[in-house]
């Protein structure tokens, strides 16, 4: 298998980590693309986004949780996502807030970079909103050290905000949270998929 990501994207850290804690990490090879000119990635995946996963067989899978779920089916017993019952809900729930969480990270970071003048003002504060809003919601969730895909995701998230705001402050106000992600980053498959600086970032 084949993952398209850059080093930088939060989504392509979410299937990292993933596969990482599946164990299937080994089968698959990393290919550094930059969404915003890869012209083979726009043949693959008509978005043009990363993560993007060509199968052996010629396939090509897109979006961070379509991938994820069929990293896990190569797993067999199910170990991210649940087949049933309250916990599959619960875990789709957190990885689709998280996911949500890491687009309005990204879309702030984005907007951060531009010149005043190009910004909207009521944008970034709509953005800023759901980054604050979803770390009180992942405060009130009782998220487990050994993870489903709910886990998976919120430290993705989390680990996009320390990687592009080192400096500001999410975990005073958080306890919960932030001891829960003090120990989750200590597991192989955070040490091994941390985020790195591109030339020309874009995510
Ligand atoms: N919903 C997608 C989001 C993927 C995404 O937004 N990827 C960003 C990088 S973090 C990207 O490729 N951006 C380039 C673009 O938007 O054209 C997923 O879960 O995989």
């Amino acid at each position: 298998m084949r993952l398209w990501y850059t080093p930088t994207s939060p989504f392509a850290r979410k299937v990292r980590i993933a596969a990482a804690e599946l164990g299937v990490a080994e089968q698959i090879r990393l290919r550094e693309a930059d969404p915003w000119t890869d012209k083979h990635l726009r043949m693959l995946n008509p978005l043009a986004k990363v993560p993007t996963l060509e199968l052996d067989n010629g396939d090509v899978l897109f979006e961070s949780a379509v991938i994820c779920d069929y990293l896990d089916m190569l797993c067999q017993k199910r170990c991210l996502f649940p087949a049933d019952g309250p916990g599959r809900w619960k875990s789709l729930l957190t990885q689709g807030l998280a996911d949500g969480a890491m687009t309005a990270a990204g879309r702030l970071f984005a907007d951060e970079k531009k010149p005043a003048d190009q910004r909207s003002e009521a944008m970034m504060v709509r953005f800023h909103k759901a980054r604050d809003a979803a770390l009180d919601w992942l405060e009130r969730e009782p998220l487990r050290q050994t993870p489903l895909i709910g886990e998976v995701a919120a430290a993705a998230f989390l680990g996009y905000l320390d990687f592009r705001w080192k400096d500001r402050d999410w975990r005073t106000k958080r306890p919960k949270l932030s001891g829960w992600f003090a120990g989750f980053e200590a597991r192989p498959s955070m040490a091994s998929t941390r985020h790195a600086i591109l030339k020309s970032p874009v995510d």
